[in-house]
């Protein structure tokens, strides 16, 4: 049988149906009589099909002469403790389907065949209760689809206890059809999302942003217009430019800048016969309350302690002591943040989330205040700064005595879609690994710098906390973490921990300004990353804002010189990609790796001072916000189009999406089975999919989020603003030195201005020898 064409053409059908732009229906007829089950004979094998088992169930899977053939060996204690399974069947409301296959089992029993959905209630949308012998028999079912359309259905049979003990039995599958034969009440248009024509950043630009729209299924249009969506007044008419064959996203784009609408107020565009974007914004304070959402979403992901909100709001959970793993040695471990969707708490993602909310602090401290509605609000410390001091407090529980420091904690397995005081089985702490040791160490070398003015006690005791950690990677060769078999939570798992050491080590000598420390750096070369796998640019980062650092010291050039290459990349896939993103290949969490990268461009424009790098930064930003192709603004709240079904377990459970979370975003592996469901057809810049269950494009983290936030203390506070004129090395006084760095920049070109604005004597926007004629003349002056 040709089952990879069936297969092939309804997967482009489904995907077709789900994706496409809501223009043209899908010819109805082209589904009916395709078997929806791909793997339908056991010619090849158990493809496809698997066993699920819980309460004592036990079985395993083959095939016998092509047929399926599960040999169980324990029934358990509920009717699917042993559950044979097809995962994903897409089963579209008022389609009538048939569904036929052939059984048979070495006993007499009874078992159950249902069609269910998969998660959520696990409603069985068809069930038949069946009497099974050893001689096959043929069962010819038909069915109506009632609920609503479930793209990732589950067909599964029922084969645990169903009151009669049975000893060791094999139960046999052939022949499996499902048909969708007659789909003439299906409204195909109800489940297909929208894909917009025009896509701009959703919720909108600062006044004086570049700003420029992408345009697809162009035919024939050439020019645009932004409507004032109060006045529909035409305030701006453009030509669109730029045509790119997008091979990413399967389409051809065209662009239309329209940076100069600078007027505050909301508006939208206009292109013929291409359905209008949505309306965003120009307002100097466009991204404030996304900014603040952005950092109160922690306080929401708090563990240990009461949270009070009124969709969210919670009683304290995972408070009781947690067992040290192999052990019977408890130990109090309370406090922090659920990392994400789930609700364990894991220290190396802690330590990404912690430098990106201190850096972002540190760029630009009058962006975060005192007054978001946190317990902290109005202590006179900045909320940003407390927030980030909870988690700091449960990371410091999180060190063992030798220094080292615990993996993570969390219970064996993920809970149920349950508020997180639901979650109250045994709490495990897994063994300390090098990589968790030396990301704590960075964090409270960092947190050191931060608390010492607030708090000089608790920076202290971080500061020492981080000598001990550094004494321990002293002492250590790499200790790598991998979940125990019994443990199936998130892994963390990273092979190398030289990166997480680097960063260690800058930030330990940023901290201390100790030589130990700079012979570390020196005698290594930079390392890169601001993943929770590769941290190497958060030791960059430390480095480069270094104050009084030695730049001629190779710790420094290194350093440099491994942001520059990235950002120089970044750049260029920025530049040539229609939708301004830096990136061309999409992971799972591939909005923080885009987020990333406008991290190192926002960082290396404040060296500089080229625009170029300013310009990709904020397209990275624009892509997040709704500058994308599927047309989403992946914050949950903000837009005209965010993620309403979050793989979000408060979420799930209030059953509405919390505001404030960057979701991942596309990931082109299709690493779950929502991803699998509805993606597999679609163009990799497009496999996002809105599905609670679809944890490996819709879920979020805590360390999703925290980029965003840094991002955008980058963009709105871009340049390196010194109040001092002409103290282009930021040392805070104007003199013979800043003469000197400015000669050096403009005769070898080398971006070597620390503040290049305080350089920009002639406020022209660039640094020229003009500027450096009148810095000369201010030198002159001042002596
Ligand atoms: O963000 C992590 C991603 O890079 C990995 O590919 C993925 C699979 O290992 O795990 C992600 O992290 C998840 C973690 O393991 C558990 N909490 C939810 C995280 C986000 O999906
Ligand atoms: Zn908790």
């Amino acid at each position: 049988m040709k089952i990879n064409t069936l297969k092939r053409s309804l997967a482009a059908l489904t995907a077709c149906l789900v994706l496409s732009a809501g223009t043209t229906m899908m010819p109805i007829t082209s589904t009916a009589a395709s078997n929806i089950i791909s793997n339908s004979t056991f010619d090849s094998g158990t493809t496809d099909w698997g066993i699920y088992k819980e309460s004592g169930g036990k079985a395993t899977l083959s095939t016998e002469n092509g047929k399926l053939a599960m040999t169980v060996t324990d029934l358990g204690s509920l009717n699917y403790a042993v559950q044979l399974f097809y995962d994903i069947v897409p089963l579209y409301q008022n389609g009538v389907y048939r569904l036929s296959f052939e059984i048979s089992s070495t006993v007499d029993r009874y078992v159950e065949a249902m069609i269910q959905q998969n998660g959520g209630t696990y409603q069985a949308y068809t069930w038949m209760g069946l009497d099974i012998s050893s001689t096959p028999q043929t069962i010819n079912h038909e069915f109506t689809m009632e609920a609503e359309t479930d793209i990732m259905s589950k067909f599964c049979f029922n084969c645990g206890d169903q009151g009669d003990a049975l000893g060791e039995h094999k139960i046999y599958l052939d022949n499996v059809v499902l048909e969708l034969v007659d789909d003439s009440n299906v409204n195909y248009s109800s489940f297909m999302p929208y894909e917009p024509d025009i896509m701009t950043n959703q919720v909108g630009y600062k006044p004086d942003a570049k700003k420029t729209a992408v345009f697809r299924n162009v035919s024939g249009e050439t020019s645009f217009s932004v409507v004032n969506a109060d006045t529909k007044a035409v305030v701006h008419t453009g030509e669109l430019y730029g045509e790119t064959e997008n091979l990413y996203a399967e389409e051809f784009d065209w662009l239309g800048d329209f940076s100069a609408v600078t007027e505050p107020g909301k508006y939208y565009i206009t292109c013929g016969n291409l359905d209008d974007s949505y309306e965003f914004e120009i307002a100097e304070d466009v991204y404030g309350n996304l900014l603040d959402d952005s950092v109160k979403m922690l306080y929401l992901q708090r563990c240990g302690c009461q949270v009070v909100d009124s969709d969210f709001g919670h009683p304290a959970c995972h408070t009781s002591k947690a067992t040290i793993y192999g052990t019977s040695q408890t130990i109090d471990v309370s406090g922090g943040w659920h990392d994400a969707g789930d609700y364990g708490r894991y220290v190396v993602p802690a330590a990404k989330t912690i430098a990106d909310l201190l850096y972002a602090y540190e760029k630009a401290p009058d962006l975060y205040g005192d007054n978001t509605g946190i317990p902290e609000s109005g202590n006179g410390t900045p909320d940003i700064l407390d927030e980030a001091r909870y988690e700091l407090e449960w990371m410091l529980k999180m060190q063992a005595e030798s220094g080292g420091v615990y993996h993570k904690v969390s219970c064996a397995t993920f809970p149920g879609y349950i508020m997180p005081q639901g979650e109250t089985g045994k709490l495990i702490v897994t063994p300390v690994s090098t990589t968790a040791t030396a990301d704590f160490c960075a964090s409270m070398a960092l947190a050191y710098e931060f608390y010492y003015d607030i708090d000089k006690n608790f920076a202290e005791n971080c500061l020492a906390a981080a000598e001990k950690a550094w004494a321990f990677l002293d002492a250590n060769p790499k200790i790598i973490f991998k979940n125990p078999e019994d443990i199936v939570t998130g892994s963390y798992e990273d092979t190398k921990d030289v990166d997480e050491r680097y960063w260690a080590a800058a930030q330990m000598y940023r901290a201390t300004g100790s030589q130990t420390y700079l012979d570390y750096l020196n005698s290594t070369s930079a390392k890169t990353g601001l993943d929770w796998s590769t941290v190497g640019d958060y030791g960059n980062i430390a480095l480069l804002t270094m104050k009084g650092i030695d730049k001629t010291s190779k710790a420094y050039t290194n350093a440099l010189s491994a942001v520059k290459q990235q950002a120089d990349g970044f750049a260029a896939v920025s530049k040539y990609n229609p939708y301004g993103v830096s990136l061309n290949v999409f992971n799972w969490g591939s909005n923080m790796t885009v987020a990333n990268a406008g991290i190192i461009l926002g960082l290396y424009y404040d060296i500089t001072g080229d625009e170029t790098y300013n310009t990709a930064a904020n397209a990275n930003l624009h892509y997040l916000l709704g500058k994308n192709p599927n047309g989403v603004c992946y914050m949950t709240g903000y837009g005209t189009v965010s993620p309403l079904n979050p793989h979000h377990r408060p979420s799930m459970a209030v059953g509405k999406a919390m505001k404030g979370m960057l979701v991942g975003g596309v990931n082109s592996r299709l690493e779950d089975s929502a991803a699998k469901a509805y993606l597999a057809n679609s163009p990799s810049a497009k496999r996002y999919v809105d599905h609670s269950e679809s944890y490996s494009t819709n879920e979020i983290t805590i360390y999703w989020n925290s980029p965003l936030t840094y991002l955008l203390s980058l963009t709105e506070k871009a340049g390196n603003t010194s109040s001092v004129k002409g103290d282009v090395n930021a040392d805070g006084e104007f003199g013979v030195a800043d003469v000197v760095a400015m000669n050096y920049y403009l005769v070898i070109r080398e971006h070597d201005l620390i503040d290049w604005q305080a350089g920009d004597l002639c406020e022209d926007g660039v640094i020229d020898s003009f500027d450096l004629v009148a810095m000369r003349k201010l030198l002159a002056e001042n002596s």
